[in-house]
């Protein structure tokens, strides 16, 4: 890596390789606004095609692309069921309420995972003094679980009971590539059980910004007057749709290297003393630490950073490494020998 630094604070810090960087270069262009930019059509018609949707739409952000689709998808006044360490509910600042006038339900998870069952009692019965569910979503992989897929059994299960009590249902798939790659399920079969799917360019496939948001061309029609409004368009975006289209093109298929060296890492660190991380529980690309028993994770993220590794805290007692294409197998030798270093500071606890 540049500088000697090895930055495992997300998938997003991924800068893009002299190839990509070419075909940003040479990217065709128009004005977005208008819909004539040739490259992010055709980013968009890739990646519904690759999703079994009919239309999709360029968003800048994950964050957005979640906050157009919960407009496009739950009416204002509504609840919209999400698992209770959502990124929906944990980093999108409130905007379900402020954006879209929409509560959040918190279901709690396994490991992300909701059950139908739980899903099923928080469901509003259908009285005039409740509000409406409006809409159940789903995170493919869970982030704050640790990266955990969500096996499509369970997913099926899900959707059979929204379409059973006819809601609509929405998947954060910020990182559904890591979840096909790991479970060996394509995403078309994934996004199969939702009404519409978010997928980011800008995380583990490695393409500097973007999301794409996917569905009916009645939903999509709908998020492009959400994003209207929202300021989302970026005109001549095609630099950026170049991009995400050479990361679907190469970047797919070796995600499996960032899970094994995930799992290497988790593996590496379990041995050391005081610092807990079961290999088993690391199925994708984010390995989360519980350092309870040596420091505040502030002060674990403080000492790597003057062992040149950064990583971010992660709630109360843990710490977050994310593998992504700019860590390489040395790296990762290099992160658990910082780890071993950094086992000696006091625990001020
Ligand atoms: N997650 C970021 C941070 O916001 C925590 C990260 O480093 O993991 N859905 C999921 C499941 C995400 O993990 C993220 C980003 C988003 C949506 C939002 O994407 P962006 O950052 O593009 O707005």
């Amino acid at each position: 890596m540049s500088n000697n630094i090895i930055d495992l604070r997300s998938d997003t810090t991924t800068k893009p390789t002299p190839e990509m960087r070419r075909v940003i270069f040479e990217a065709e262009v128009g004005d977005d606004g208008f819909g004539d930019d040739p490259t992010i059509n055709a980013l968009q018609e890739k990646v519904a095609a690759l999703l079994g949707k009919e239309a999709a739409v360029w968003l800048p952000s994950g964050t957005m692309s979640n906050q157009v689709a919960l407009r496009a998808l739950c009416p204002s006044g509504c609840e919209a069921i999400v698992e209770a360490d959502s990124h929906l509910w944990h980093y999108e600042m409130g905007a379900s309420a402020a954006l879209a006038g929409v509560t959040l339900v918190r279901v709690p998870g396994e490991r992300g995972i909701m059950r139908p069952g739980d899903i099923a009692e928080a469901i509003r019965p259908d009285l005039p003094w409740f509000p409406d569910t409006g809409l159940i979503c789903v995170e493919n992989t869970h982030n704050r679980a640790g990266g955990v897929p969500v096996p499509l059994d369970d997913i099926r299960a899900i959707s059979e009971l929204a379409a059973e009590r006819g809601i609509p249902t929405f998947l954060d798939g910020a990182r559904l590539f890591n979840a096909s790659i790991a479970m060996g399920v394509p995403v078309a079969e994934y996004a199969a059980h939702f009404d519409a799917v978010t997928v980011c360019m800008s995380k583990g496939l490695g393409a500097p910004a973007g999301s794409v948001l996917c569905g009916t061309a009645d939903i999509i029609a709908r998020a492009h007057r959400i994003r209207q409004m929202m300021g989302g368009i970026m005109r001549q975006v095609g630099i950026l749709a170049a991009a995400a289209i050479y990361a679907l093109d190469h970047n797919v298929e070796r995600l499996a290297d960032d899970h094994r060296r995930a799992r290497r890492l988790a593996e590496m660190l379990n041995d050391i003393p005081r610092i807990k991380v079961n290999p088993d529980d690391v199925p994708s690309n984010i390995v989360v630490i519980d350092v309870s028993e040596l420091a505040f994770p502030i002060a674990v993220t403080d000492a790597l950073a003057k062992l040149g590794v950064l990583i971010v805290p992660f709630g109360n007692s843990g710490v977050r490494c994310v593998t992504h294409l700019g860590i390489d197998d040395y790296d990762v030798e290099r992160t658990a020998e910082a780890f071993l270093a950094a086992r000696f500071i006091r625990a001020e606890r």
